[in-house]
C-alpha cells in the first residue's frame, strides 16, 4: 500500500503521543517505519523503557497553592519555556518532505529546543536560518579530527547553544527489524552536513569486522577531552548509563549528561534509561546537568524524571510520528499536548514549579 498524505488538521482521535503511532504508520513506507519504530536484537531495552516508567507511581499531593505556577527552566545561560525536548533524530526527510525544517518550524511556534542529528538531511545552516527556533548540534565525532572540528565550528558560527556528544553508537548495533526489511535510505536523502563516505578498512582473512575496521575510528575518552579543549559550547554527554562514566565525565567538565541507551537502538538488554537515573543523579550531584530519554510518552514520564533528577528530557519516535502525520502542526500538538499533561500532574503533586519537584512526589 502506497503512503496516505499528510494532513493538514489534527483529527479529533489525536488525543495523546500514542495516537500518532497508527497515523505515522500509514504515512510511511515499510523502510521508513522499520527504521523509525524498531530497536536493536529482541527489543527488550526499546519496550523496558516505556514499561519502567509505567512502573513507577505518582503520590499526588492535594490542597497545595500552585499560583503562578510555570514549566520554564533556565539551562546555560539560556531560557526554556518547557522541559519537552526534541532529541536528535537522523534522516528526517524520510519522515517528511521538508524533513529537519518541518520540525525546526513546529518546534519554534512551541518555544521547544530542537537539538539537530549530525546526520540531518538539511544542511545545519538552513535549520538555524529558518524560524529562529532555539538549537543545540549533536555531534557524532568523524573518523577525521578535521572533519569533526569543522562541524563544531559552523555550529557555533549558526548560534547552536551546546553541543550533544553521542557516545552509546560507535556503531549501529544488531538492527533485525532494518535487516529484514532491506532498509537503505532512499535517493535523495543523506547526511548533507558530512563529506562523501568513504569506506571502512576491508577486513583481512581472521580478522574482525568490529575491532579491526569499525571500532579503531570510534571514539575514545581521549576525543571528548579534544572536544572539551576545542568547543567554545557547552558540551552535553549522551548515551551514558553507567555511574563510573557519568563521574569521569562530570571530572572532565562536561556541562551535561544524556542518560540514554538511544531508545533501546544499539544494544539490546541494557536497562531502562529513567531505571539508572537515581543512580547516575547521585553520582553527579549537581556537577553537570541531566537529560534523560528514551520511552517519554506522557507528562507523567516527564514529571518522574525529573523527581529522580533530571534537569529536563528528549523525546524521539513520537515527534517523528508526529511529523509524518501532520508535519509541523503535528510537532507543535504533540509538544503542546505533553506539556499540558505536565502542567496537569504538576498541578495535582503540589509542584508549581519544576524546582520544586522531587523524589518527595514519587511512591518509591
Ligand atoms: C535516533 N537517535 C539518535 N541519537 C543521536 O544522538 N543521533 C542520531 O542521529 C539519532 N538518530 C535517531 C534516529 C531515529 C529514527 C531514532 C528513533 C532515534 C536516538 C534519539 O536521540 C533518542 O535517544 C531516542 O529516540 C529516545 O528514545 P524514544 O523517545 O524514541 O523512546
Ligand atoms: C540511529 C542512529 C543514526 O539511531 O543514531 O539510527
Amino acid at each position: 500500500m502506497s503512503p496516505k498524505p499528510v494532513l493538514h488538521t489534527i483529527p479529533p482521535d489525536i488525543v495523546a503521543a500514542k495516537d500518532y503511532a497508527v497515523y505515522a504508520r500509514e504515512r510511511l513506507t515499510d523502510m521508513a517505519w522499520e527504521y523509525l519504530d524498531s530497536g536493536a536484537a529482541d527489543e527488550v531495552t526499546l519496550r523496558r523503557n516505556i514499561e519502567a516508567f509505567q512502573s513507577i507511581s505518582l503520590k499526588g499531593r492535594m490542597l497545595e497553592d500552585v499560583g503562578g505556577g510555570h514549566t520554564r527552566l533556565s539551562l546555560f545561560g539560556h531560557v526554556y519555556e518547557h522541559p519537552v525536548f526534541l532529541a536528535p533524530v537522523a534522516y528526517q526527510k524520510l519522515f517528511h518532505a521538508e524533513g529537519e525544517l518541518a520540525c525546526a518550524l513546529g518546534a519554534s511556534v512551541t518555544q521547544t529546543l530542537m537539538v539537530l542529528s549530525t546526520l540531518s538531511t538539511t544542511p545545519l545552516e538552513d535549520v538555524a536560518r529558518a524560524h529562529g527556533t532555539p538549537l543545540w548540534f549533536q555531534l557524532y565525532l568523524q573518523r577525521d579530527r578535521a572533519v569533526s572540528l569543522e562541524l563544531i565550528r559552523r555550529a557555533e558560527r549558526e548560534g547552536y547553544r551546546a553541543l550533544v556528544v553521542t557516545v552509546d553508537a560507535p556503531l549501529a548495533g544488531i538492527r533485525n527489524r532494518e535487516q529484514r526489511a532491506g532498509f537503505r535510505l532512499p535517493d535523495g536523502v543523506s547526511p548533507v552536513n558530512l563529506p562523501p563516505f568513504t569506506p571502512h578498512a576491508p577486513v583481512g582473512a581472521g580478522q574482525s569486522l568490529v575491532f579491526d575496521s569499525l571500532m579503531p575510528s570510534a571514539p575514545t575518552w581521549a576525543d571528548i577531552e579534544w572536544v572539551l579543549a576545542e568547543a567554545r559550547l557547552p558540551v552535553v554527554l549522551k548515551g551514558i548509563l553507567a555511574p563510573e562514566d557519568a563521574d569521569r565525565a562530570c571530572r572532565m567538565g562536561v556541562a551535561g549528561i544524556g542518560v540514554s541507551n538511544h531508545g533501546g537502538r544499539v544494544l539490546d538488554t541494557l536497562p531502562a534509561a529513567i531505571e539508572v537515573l537515581p543512580e547516575i543523579s547521585e553520582v553527579v550531584n549537581g556537577r553537570a546537568a541531566i537529560f534523560l530519554d528514551g520511552g517519554v510518552r506522557r507528562g507523567s514520564d516527564v514529571f518522574k524524571a525529573l523527581a529522580l533528577g533530571a534537569t529536563a528530557v528528549m523525546i524521539g519516535r513520537p515527534y517523528i510520528q508526529a511529523l509524518a502525520t501532520a508535519g509541523p502542526l503535528g510537532v507543535a500538538h504533540l509538544i503542546r499536548t505533553l506539556r499540558e499533561e505536565l502542567e496537569i500532574v504538576m498541578a495535582v503533586s503540589g509542584t508549581p514549579t519544576l524546582a520544586r519537584i522531587s523524589r518527595a512526589h514519587l511512591r518509591l
